[in-house]
């Protein structure tokens, strides 16, 4: 049986101050890919209330000394979605914020997808979806083999989880009872092309709603699953603070979200997986977000790279 997080009892302004980083994330990642004139944008609106808590709650972290042994170690396996990931880290302060503007560039610390022997705090390189999990595992194991109480987070993608290569991790998690190691399954329901029946109804043979597969596959595999809605702060918080309650298994949270989260026109819709955004799209995108209409918009959107 899968649990359902509580939400945690947040202190009315912790509970604004994620908010709104969940906020600045959105804006961060429109507005980077419009000034990149690419990169993803489904995936990564998905999943920016977990990295906010994740990076601004739960995370033992110290962006000034990003390899500080003790750390917990977070890998976003759906490496895609590396601009959300580098708008949370950088509202963190692990680079400046102005950095963004390189994002895809040659020669960026920012590349498409991540890559840790270029950016201080990536835990693992990334974008050939399934392998994060495997990484993720053998951080976990290793921590427990070095005397650390560090946590591994590993962040998947829901069409990432067709890959076989991830239930391979998921047995070697249950086998050697690695219970600091936590997927988090952004679960959108969308993949690149589509996948559920809103999506294209004449030419999917998955049931609309498949939602239960995920929840009973990671627990055939041994793991402890604990459902949220992605978008959720303080059930977020509740999530991260029962898996950290260790009780033998490896925990997969699974995380309702919807794919486009925050802009109106790009949410549900499988064709924002990846595309360019026009200058008029990103206007109503910002205003979404409840971004006031500033130079540095302007200026982004018409902006060479
Ligand atoms: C091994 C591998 N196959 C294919 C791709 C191309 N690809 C990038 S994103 C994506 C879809 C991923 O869907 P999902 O895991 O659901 O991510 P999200 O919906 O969160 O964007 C695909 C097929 C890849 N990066 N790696
Ligand atoms: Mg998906």
């Amino acid at each position: 049986m899968s649990e359902i997080a509580a939400p945690a009892a947040l202190d009315p302004r912790e509970l604004a101050r994620l908010t709104e980083v969940a906020r600045r994330i959105r804006v961060e990642i429109v507005r980077t890919v419009a000034h990149a004139k690419a990169g993803h944008l489904g995936g990564p609106l998905s999943a920016a209330d977990m990295l906010a808590v994740l990076y601004f709650h739960t995370l033992r972290i110290r962006p000034d000394i990003p390899d500080w042994p003790e750390r917990d170690r977070l890998i976003l396996s759906k490496g895609h979605s590396s601009v959300a990931l580098y708008a949370a880290m950088a509202l963190r302060g692990y680079f400046p914020l102005e950095e963004m503007a390189t994002f895809d560039a040659v020669g960026s610390r920012l590349q498409g997808h991540p890559d840790m022997l270029r950016l201080p705090g990536l835990d693992m390189s990334t974008g050939s979806l399934g392998m994060g999990i495997s990484a993720g595992a053998g951080m976990a194991l290793g921590a427990r083999l070095s005397g650390l109480d560090a946590r591994t987070y590993v962040i998947l993608g829901d069409g990432e989880c067709q890959e076989g290569e991830v239930w391979e991790a998921a047995m070697v998690g249950a086998r050697h009872r690695l219970d600091n190691l936590v997927a988090i399954v952004d679960h959108n329901r969308l993949q690149q092309f589509g996948w559920v029946a809103s999506a294209a109804p004449e030419r999917t043979p998955h049931p609309p709603h498949w939602g239960g597969e995920l929840v009973a596959k990671w627990e055939a595999f041994g793991w402890r699953v604990i459902e949220v809605d992605g978008h959720d702060i303080p059930a977020f918080v509740g999530a991260f603070d029962a898996a950290a309650r260790p009780d033998g298994r490896p925990v997969a949270v699974i995380a309702h979200t919807v794919k486009g989260k925050g802009v109106s026109f790009m949410e549900d819709r499988y064709y924002w997986h990846t595309r360019p955004i026009t200058p008029e799209e990103l206007a109503i995108a910002m205003q979404d977000l409840g971004e006031p209409p500033g130079p540095q918009a302007a200026e982004t959107a018409g902006g060479a790279r």
